[in-house]
């Protein structure tokens, strides 16, 4: 199969040139997309849940089957646990402030050197408001979490496990279903940061066992501004709401208030529905594609690429995971990924450069910067063999 889906679907590749290795960062967005944004604001706009005529009840309609298609997505037991916030930054800030009252001073939370920063920072901040340790799971020289060495750091005083599916440096897949049940066993709350998975794989939250789901709809072709944290409904029920104002209340009164029912209770103000009506449309794409379809596409995308890389001399490829999604970090000995950028950019070759959001990473592969290159459903191997065309030429103009 040299194409999953057709290109022109895509209104950003009209420019032919275009070769998209980014998207990680963030995926392109497909003409159904962009069309429902625009038809919502041109037949269907008003704010949700509050007013009583048509027009509200339309966009209400929409936004809350966008709730369905997500939870339909993921397998989740029921469409209310599918909370929308800006993305998977924010669904973790939420929850490192609504799990604050469940923890106490020198309890402990375990993430691993390969997390992204926003599964670091708001623990970290989290840990200076209250007191609690934050461990680091290690790695292996492949690039896995180390799991074998991993034993001790599961403590009685481990009150969450934090860890990503698929890391957005190394690509590595987690075991993360192994780790479920070593977070299981010592009765913490187990949290997975999603926002590399969801997007290229079948993700279905009760098989892989975990209490939260954190991602971002704008890395799976939605719009931006918008992502999701799914929760099990026991522990959203018991949680402290984050954001407060208004819709996120059911009775306010000059002395307290009191709390909107799950989700509402997590979404204050006016919320983005017009992002999560175009991230429902998203995920519609993709489940005609079919998951599997995709994780399997970008497999052969990534095995041909990391073939074609080796050939390249003086490249350094970053870890060797036992299970590696579409994405892949390397260096060339003799040029700065910045410079390779730039002369990449000259073909119109997209990639990141730079610590990727993930300096403690870095720290251990011992860089401060590597070039990265991550696929998505629009591209070809086509795309790869002008990448490698582009980096031999580089490296013979150095
Ligand atoms: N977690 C992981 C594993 C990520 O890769 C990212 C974004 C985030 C969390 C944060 O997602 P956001 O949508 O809230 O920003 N990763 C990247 C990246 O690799 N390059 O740019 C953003």
């Amino acid at each position: 199969m040299s194409h999953l889906i057709d290109k022109t679907d895509f209104p950003i590749f009209n420019d032919k040139s275009l070769v998209y290795l980014d998207s990680a960062s963030t995926s392109q967005k497909p003409k159904v997309v962009l069309d429902t944004i625009k038809k919502v604001y041109e037949h269907s706009n008003a704010n949700v849940h509050r007013a009583l005529y048509d027009l509200g009840s339309r966009s209400t309609e929409l936004y809350e089957s966008s709730r369905k298609t997500v939870s339909q997505f993921i397998n989740a037991p029921s469409s209310k646990e599918v909370i929308f916030t800006s993305g998977t930054t924010a669904s973790m800030n939420l929850l490192s402030y609504s799990l604050e009252s469940r923890l106490e001073k020198d309890d402990e939370i375990l993430i691993s050197h390969m997390e992204h920063h926003a599964n670091i920072v708001p623990w970290q901040q989290l840990s200076k408001r209250i007191g609690i340790k934050l461990k680091y799971l290690p790695l292996t020289k492949s690039g896995d979490i180390d799991l074998e060495n991993s034993r001790r750091y599961f403590t009685d005083r481990t009150k969450i496990v934090s860890i990503t599916h698929m890391s957005n440096v190394l690509g590595t897949i987690n075991p993360i279903k192994k780790i479920a049940k070593m977070a299981k066993s010592i009765g913490a709350v187990y949290i997975i940061d999603g926002a590399q998975s969801v997007s290229h794989m079948p993700v279905d939250v009760q098989d892989l066992e975990c209490d939260f789901l954190a991602f971002s709809g704008h890395k799976m072709l939605g719009p931006t501004g918008v992502g999701v944290l799914w929760g099990k409904m026991d522990l959203l029920n018991e949680l402290d709401p984050f954001l407060s104002g208004g819709e996120m209340i059911e009775k306010v009164t000059l002395e307290t208030s009191t709390w909107n029912e799950v989700p509402y209770k997590f979404e204050a103000g006016t919320p983005n529905y017009v992002q999560a009506i175009g991230m429902g449309e998203a995920i519609k794409y993709l489940s005609n594609i079919g998951m599997e379809n995709v994780y399997n596409y970008e497999k052969k995308l990534t095995s041909y690429a990391l073939k074609k890389l080796q050939e390249i001399p003086n490249i350094k490829i970053y870890g060797t995971p036992e299970k590696r999604g579409g994405v892949i970090s390397f260096n060339i000995k003799g040029i700065h990924p910045q410079d390779l950028s730039q002369f990449l950019n000259e073909d119109n070759i997209c990639l990141r450069v730079g610590h990727h959001c993930a300096q403690p990473l870095l720290k251990t592969l011992n860089e401060t910067s590597t070039a990265r290159v991550s696929f998505y459903i629009y591209n070809d191997f086509s795309d790869i063999d002008k990448l490698v065309d582009s980096i031999n030429s580089t490296i013979s103009y150095f």
